[in-house]
């Protein structure tokens, strides 16, 4: 019976998950991490910002499963050992990260805002006819999420274009890729959608001269990383009007303090890291199915490169 220990920031998630994925796992041997504990022997470690004591203590681990897209976090320990860690893919974050941008990107372009303030007024006031075509989207990061986003977007009708570190084909919309090719994609761009993973490369790359490449009244959706952001930067740019808005659900530091200028702006919508939250039945299917998939000795999806950092 393989043992599995789940290992995450707070003691009620870690009992959460701990029992969670025993109900996924009923043929292996699940263990919550408690501070202070010895050695179970585990051979995987199920983990959310876990303490550092766990990869010190767990010294035989052979896998870890991070309980979200995101790495940028997990790779950062300094004691993280140095095996295979597996991320969710999609997982049903996909479809929440789509409803989450058409839900902004219409409520902007269609003005749902203004009518909420009208309706407050008792006031009858219809806005002129929206085109699409006036409102082009640019999605950051054509991977699991960011590729179920542009496809939802371009299907209700918004043009869209996609920027990665690789060449795509046969999207069926325009697709940008590398630095060489980043101005260009801003220069289609109003609707700024960042899907990245935080890395080395792509940490600070919503500045002040990517946000004076977009078109005008641009638009800045942040569902990534707050990481990706120079907040002075952004702010400047809402200040000017450069940016009509920005819709930030992750920032540089998390909870968002009670004093930043971000609270109050009148351009700024903010959301609390819930763009896409992880599923607790996808995430256990997922990381289950690969579990077994490695005990059989096959290889599991879902592994991230630590060279590339996602
Ligand atoms: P993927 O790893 O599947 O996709 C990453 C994409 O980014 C790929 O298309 C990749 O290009 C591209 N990319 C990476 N580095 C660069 C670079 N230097 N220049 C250009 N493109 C680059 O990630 P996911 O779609 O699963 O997730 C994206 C991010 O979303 C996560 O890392 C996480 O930070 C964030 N997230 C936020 C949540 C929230 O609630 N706010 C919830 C879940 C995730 P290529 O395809 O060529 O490799
Ligand atoms: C994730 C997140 O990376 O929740 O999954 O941000």
């Amino acid at each position: 019976m393989t043992k599995i220990i789940v290992a995450t920031a707070t003691p009620e998630a870690t009992r959460r998950w701990h029992t969670v994925m025993q109900a996924a796992l009923p043929g292996h041997e699940v263990i919550a991490w408690e501070p202070g504990q010895s050695s179970t022997g585990a051979r995987y470690a199920i983990v959310w910002a876990p303490p550092r004591a766990l990869f010190e203590v767990e010294t035989g681990l052979e896998a870890i499963f991070n309980l979200g897209a995101g790495v940028d976090a997990i790779l950062a320990l300094p004691d993280l050992p140095d095996i295979p860690v597996y991320r969710l893919e999609d997982a049903g974050m996909a479809p929440q990260m789509a409803e989450y941008v058409i839900h902004y990107l219409s409520g902007m372009s269609r003005g749902f805002d203004s009518y909420a303030r009208a309706q407050a007024q008792s006031r009858w006031a219809p806005l002129p006819a929206v085109r699409h075509a006036d409102w082009p989207v640019g999605v950051m990061g054509l991977g699991k999420l960011g590729m179920h986003v542009a496809r939802a977007v371009q299907a209700v009708g918004y043009p869209v274009a996609g920027w990665a570190r690789s060449a795509r084909e046969q999207t069926g919309f325009d697709t940008f890729h590398g630095a060489e090719q980043l101005p260009a994609f801003l220069a289609r761009t109003r609707v700024l959608v960042n899907l990245l993973p935080l890395t080395p490369q792509t940490r600070g790359i919503i500045n002040r001269s990517l946000l004076e490449q977009l078109r005008p009244d641009a638009v800045v959706i942040n569902i990534a990383r707050g990481g990706h952001v120079v907040d002075a930067d952004l702010l400047a740019a809402l200040d000017s009007g450069r940016v009509q808005a920005a819709v930030l659900d992750v920032f540089n530091q998390e909870p968002l303090s009670p004093e930043h200028p971000y609270w109050q702006h009148p351009r700024v919508r903010i959301t609390p890291h819930v763009a896409a939250m992880t599923l607790e039945a996808e995430a256990a299917e997922q990381i289950s199915r690969r579990i077994a998939q490695l005990e059989a000795g096959e290889p599991a999806s879902g592994r991230v490169q630590r060279e590339t950092g996602y």
